[in-house]
């Protein structure tokens, strides 16, 4: 052998072993679902491998639904019009679903956001689906902060219902299908933000006990009575004060979480460098991950209007790089006639897309048009 080849060789045995400690890290590396689809337990991999790779796939929320500008048009994609491809990873959100209406709470047709789904997934993107409930005690919104999961929690008053919204939810999730007819894998990513205390199903509303009980329950229910098994669970908590102390408040257990998130938004007028602090949060939750064999994300993020025109590059670039977190999703362009200024994402002619565009050709960021395939 050249001693090329035996650079080669031993490169390739060097990365043999890295996926192979993902796979057997402390904790184990198994998946919630044992039973998962090929698909879901190739994409499981492949974002574990995306993050020990030191890339993170970019994400938006919607991002086919709605633009700041435009409402439901063939094609397009604010992120595609100002850097040429789409997202690496789609976010969609499933409020009102358990209400049995046709429409999400932001008014995007569920049967688009299937169509959607299974657009992405054919060109190789990744999904991942958050779920804004109503209050199950008053059908109040996510907002309603009345008590709620001990009555959701089986023997509770409203448990009956609950198992009816998971039904909606499963008959829904059961629709997502590749052209071969196999499941699209769905990062799921419920009762997220927990920390904070603005959902019925957080910090203060709940206990963390009956918060695990609840998403025990919805892992067994959806995974063992409905075999929906194209299901990753990502846990995500909220930035706050004592954020280590406090980011396994409510933490189910390794048996029942594949990812480790968390929601950090950005805010006019920090006190600090608020991209060392995510940096810095990051840091935790990947340690926390690595150490149980589990894929970290940023699974929310973003800075409203971004008012900043050097933000991509110089704050979130800066805090998320060299970090191995396998994507990074920022939140919706809301349409301008609908909630203006609530946009998060780039837009052509808005002054950061010139700043989007460096982050989005840094070698460590991946759009879909950079991912290898994510489910093989
Ligand atoms: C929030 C806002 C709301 C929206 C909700 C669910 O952060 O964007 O306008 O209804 O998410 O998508």
């Amino acid at each position: 052998m050249t001693g090329f080849r035996w650079m080669a060789l031993l490169a390739a045995l060097v990365l043999a072993a890295r996926g192979g400690n993902a796979q057997t890290a402390p904790g184990g590396a198994r998946m919630v679902d044992a039973r998962a689809t090929a698909e879901t337990r190739a994409l499981f991999r492949n974002l574990l491998r995306t993050a020990e790779r030191g890339q993170v796939m970019y994400g938006h929320q919607d991002d086919l639904a709605y633009g700041v500008s435009w409402t439901r048009e063939p094609g397009r994609s604010d992120v595609k019009e100002v850097v040429g491809a789409y997202p690496a990873v789609y976010g969609w959100e499933l409020g009102d679903l358990e209400r049995g209406d046709s429409a999400s709470l932001d008014g995007v047709r569920f049967d688009d956001i299937r169509r959607w789904i299974q657009e992405g997934y054919a060109r190789g993107g990744v999904v991942t689906v958050s779920w804004h409930m109503d209050n199950p005690v008053t059908l109040g919104d996510s907002w309603d902060t009345t008590t709620a999961v001990p009555a959701i929690l089986p023997g509770g008053a409203r448990h009956a219902r609950y198992r009816e919204w998971l039904d909606r939810f499963a008959e829904y999730a059961r629709t997502l299908r590749g052209s071969r007819g196999e499941p699209i894998p769905v990062i799921f990513r419920p009762f997220h933000e927990m920390s904070g205390s603005w959902f019925w199903w957080g910090r203060g509303h709940v206990t963390p006990a009956q918060y695990r009980e609840l998403w025990r329950f919805t892992v067994r229910y959806l995974r063992d009575e409905k075999g929906l098994h194209n299901l990753i669970w990502a846990y995500s908590p909220n930035a706050s004060d004592d954020f280590q102390a406090r980011y396994l408040e409510f933490y189910p257990g390794d048996e029942y979480v594949d990812v480790l998130g968390l929601d950090e938004y950005f805010w006019p007028n920090p006190s600090g460098d608020p991209a060392a602090t995510l940096a810095e949060h990051l840091r935790f939750v990947v340690a926390q991950a690595e150490a149980r064999g589990k894929v970290a994300a940023l699974t929310e993020t973003g800075f409203e209007g971004i008012p900043d025109a050097g933000w991509w590059t110089g704050t979130l670039l800066r805090a998320i790089r060299a970090q191995r977190i396998a994507y990074v999703l920022t939140w919706r362009n809301a349409n301008a006639a609908a909630k203006p200024g609530h946009f998060y994402g780039p837009y052509p002619g808005h002054p950061s897309a010139p700043d989007f565009v460096r982050f989005a050709r840094d070698l460590a960021v991946l759009l879909e048009n950079e991912l290898p395939p994510m489910y093989r």
